[in-house]
């Protein structure tokens, strides 16, 4: 099984599990990646996702033994496989949660730059490995760089393919925090466990807002927010968040999402 799916109350585990090749990619387990991703956003009970690598590595991008005799078509051709994943990751209504557990080198680290909430180890690193194979970074890492890092970051980052530890990466935004090694799992799984229980349908329209904003203009963008509160506002969510608060008592969302 090149990935592994695990249950939890209220959120869904993903493990990448190639760990004797840091769980490099191959065609098929990204396919095997996207129909998970669509498994949990079809459960209604699956109210998040975390998505780490078993052994050393988080993922090491594209197999490179997979390619070795392949022609330069059928290198771009993969893409057609790899692209829905990261289509899929940014659409999903649930939010993704990913623990980098290990080196994020490649379309590794941009798969991790796709999720909502990057935790990484503190002994992980970032490598835009690309150009020291000759080929230019792919799943989204021309368009996630520099909307996280800016763009003198993003320039240096994707051209001398160089990696950056996971402290360094997490003061420069590209993600959420960098953890301690053995406190990397135990946050990640409370993280999860706490989204699973927040109002899943507001953090799906939130989500929304603030991928819309990457191309809005700001009034555009007020206009979609004025859009997404009436939504949110019909939600049982936020009748028990308001009635909540006024109680003075935690709210209980919903156990669903539907
Ligand atoms: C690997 C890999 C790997 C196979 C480690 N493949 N075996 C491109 C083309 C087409 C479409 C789709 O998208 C893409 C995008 C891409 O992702 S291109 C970029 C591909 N990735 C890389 O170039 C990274 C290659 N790997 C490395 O540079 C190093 O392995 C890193 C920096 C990730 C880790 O270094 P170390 O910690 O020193 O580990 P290692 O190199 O000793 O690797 C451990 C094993 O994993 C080793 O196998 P072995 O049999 O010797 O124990 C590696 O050969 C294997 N491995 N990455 N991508």
């Amino acid at each position: 099984m090149t990935i592994l799916v695990e249950n939890r109350a209220g959120y869904r585990v993903i493990t990448l599990n190639r760990p004797e090749r840091l769980n490099a990619l191959t065609a098929k387990m990204a396919s095997a990646l996207t129909e998970a991703l669509g498994a949990a956003e079809a459960d209604p009970e699956c109210r998040a996702l975390l998505l780490t690598g078993a052994g050393r590595g988080f993922c090491a991008g594209q197999d490179l033994t997979a390619i070795a005799d392949a022609r330069p078509a059928e290198i771009a051709a993969l893409l057609e496989q790899y692209n829905p994943l990261i289509r899929r990751l940014r659409a999903l209504s649930i939010p993704i949660v990913c623990a980098v557990n290990g080196v994020a080198a490649g379309a590794g680290a941009n798969l991790a730059l796709a999720c909502d909430i990057v935790l990484a180890a503190r002994s992980a690193s970032f490598v835009q490995a690309f150009t020291r194979i000759g080929l230019v970074p792919d799943c989204g890492g021309t368009w996630f760089l520099p909307r996280l890092v800016g763009a003198a970051r993003a320039r240096a980052l994707a051209i001398l393919a160089e990696p950056l530890p996971a402290e360094t990466a997490a003061e420069w935004g590209l993600i959420w925090q960098a953890v301690a090694d053995e406190e990397l799992m135990p946050n990640a799984e409370t993280l999860a466990g706490r989204l699973a229980t927040q109002a899943t349908a507001a953090v799906a329209l939130t989500k929304r807002a603030l991928d819309a904003s990457e191309s809005n203009t700001l009034d555009a963008q007020l206009d979609l927010e004025r859009d997404l509160q009436a939504k949110a506002a019909q939600s049982l969510d936020f009748a028990e968040g308001l009635r909540a608060f006024l109680d003075k008592r935690p709210p209980v969302f919903g156990k669903t999402r539907s």
